[in-house]
């Protein structure tokens, strides 16, 4: 064999067991921008995967949203076309019905309760159907509360009444809105300010964070602590992709996102607190709500209806309600 034929061979015979270790390139979505507390976590995410992989499962990270509305970022997942990354279970819930519970309003008293809920039987449950539909949760995240915010403060239902409420994709919100009497407008993230700002909506609903984070906070005056939806939200991967990986790749991908998970908990803890007092600073004025049952008392009709349209979620809903 000739010295060059041999240098070429062997180069080849390199790439060739380069590329049976090949790295997994994925791309992550991320709706939030620099600032709020689920972009740290999908940095530290991508930082931590690189490490307990060794490099060989890459997490590149497209925060702002740049790969495309949460619907459609949900669909691309589901297809394998982005890989992963940071949803709310609220637009999961019409494409996985089980991941619907969470949607219910008023269904987990507490974030703490959401978190037990989430840990026990129904949780499994959810957590299968998402895989089943090729959103695999791989761990939770804190979302908070849901309040309203809009130009006057909202105190009853009756205050909504009439007022035109933007909410996320998921027929469970606009069942929400017109049981209130509101005109529910369902509409993509990214063109929420501008619709509050030229009075396309009268107002929507949102945590702290997500408020302060993306400028809604200064096109609105009031921000009513209604916090009627307690939804969480997932890092979650394709299915398939995830499968594919070597069981010892599956466990360091699934400590990463735990530990990602657990550090977003801890700054959400301290920056929806901050992120209140900042808005309040900008002069938002946040009301507290003293009797949230007549709240409750309107999604009576909600409940009913969406479960006499789906009874097989009874059991779900039971699970959640009797959960201490
Ligand atoms: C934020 C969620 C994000 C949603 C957004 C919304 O983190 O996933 O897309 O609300 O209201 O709180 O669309």
């Amino acid at each position: 064999m000739n010295k060059k034929f041999s240098l070429v061979l062997a180069g080849a015979v390199a790439l060739l067991s380069m590329n049976a270790h090949a790295a997994e390139n994925w791309r992550a979505w991320n709706i939030h921008n620099d600032g709020h507390p689920n972009t740290a976590a999908m940095d530290k995410f991508s930082e931590l995967v690189g490490a307990a992989t060794n490099g060989e499962v890459n997490v590149e990270v497209f925060h702002g949203g740049v790969l495309g509305s949460q619907p459609d970022a949900l669909e691309q997942v589901r297809l394998g076309a982005i890989e992963i990354g940071n949803f709310n279970l609220g637009p999961i819930g019409p494409m996985v019905k089980e991941a619907n519970l969470v949607s219910l309003p008023f269904i987990f008293k507490s974030v703490p309760h959401m978190f037990r809920v989430l840990e026990g039987e129904a949780g499994e449950t959810i957590a299968n159907a998402m895989a089943e539909a090729g959103v695999k949760p791989l761990a939770w995240v804190d979302a908070g509360a849901r309040s309203f915010y809009s130009q006057k403060p909202i105190n009853t239902p009756a205050d909504v009444e009439g007022l035109k409420i933007r909410v996320m994709n998921n027929d469970l919100y606009t069942s929400m809105i017109s049981a209130m009497g509101g005109n529910p407008s369902p509409m993509a993230f990214s063109e929420v300010q501008q619709a509050l700002k030229t009075g396309v909506v009268d107002g929507a609903e949102n945590n702290f964070p997500s408020f302060k984070n993306v400028g809604h906070y200064e096109v609105t005056t009031h921000y009513s602590l209604s916090e009627h939806l307690i939804i969480p939200e997932c890092i979650c991967v394709n299915t398939a992709k995830f499968d594919a990986l070597s069981p010892e790749l599956q466990a360091a991908v699934t400590g990463a996102a735990q530990e990602a998970a657990l550090y977003q908990r801890e700054l959400w803890a301290v920056q929806s607190g901050e992120a209140r007092k900042e808005v309040e600073a900008a002069g938002i004025m946040v009301n507290e709500i003293a009797d949230k049952g007549p709240f409750q008392d309107a999604m009576v009709k909600v409940y009913d209806d969406y479960l006499a349209a789906n009874p097989d979620m009874k059991s779900l809903v039971e699970m959640a309600q009797t959960t201490e």
